[in-house]
């Protein structure tokens, strides 16, 4: 079964918008694995946004990340990796579609509220420097089989 690594950014944890996000996946029909409030260190910002490194809003984004607690995420299923990034929106928010967390909660593109991987390698890389192996939590859910 594919797992993501989605994130509630700092504006979303401020603006309190963590248990609207996460009832989304969860109404979709993903299973949460594992969960944490978190500060980001610099340093983990700078490797999470490492392909970013030589854009012009680089310092901005490492800023923006570390400047409040943020709200880590592994959600399970099938395809959720592109489907959660769907139910996300466009990055930037002023091209998300209504209906999507962009496009319901953002104005700009540096305070698009979510993060989520955008590829399986994207997912492995993500999970393993925000979550250890123990942190997160394999178990079956009843409704599996009608979803
Ligand atoms: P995310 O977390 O999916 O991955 C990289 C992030 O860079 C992206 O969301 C945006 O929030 C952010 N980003 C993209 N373009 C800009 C920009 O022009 N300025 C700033 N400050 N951030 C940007």
């Amino acid at each position: 079964m594919e797992r993501t690594f989605l994130m509630v950014k700092p504006d979303g944890v401020q603006r309190g918008l963590i248990g609207e996000i996460t009832a989304r996946f969860e109404k979709k029909g993903f299973k949460l694995a594992g969960a944490k409030l978190m500060n980001i260190s610099e340093e983990l910002a700078k490797e999470h946004y490492g392909e970013h490194k030589e854009r012009p809003f680089f310092g901005e984004l490492v800023e923006f990340i570390t400047s409040g607690p943020v709200f880590a995420m592994v959600w399970e299923g099938k395809d959720v990796i592109a489907t959660a990034r769907f139910m996300m929106g466009k990055t930037n928010p002023a091209e998300a579609a209504p209906g999507t967390i962009r496009g319901d909660y953002a104005v700009q593109v540096s305070n698009n509220i979510i993060h989520g991987s955008d590829s399986p390698e994207s997912a492995v890389r993500e999970i393993g420097l925000f979550f250890k192996e123990e942190e997160l939590v394999a178990y079956d859910k009843s409704v599996a089989a009608w979803i």
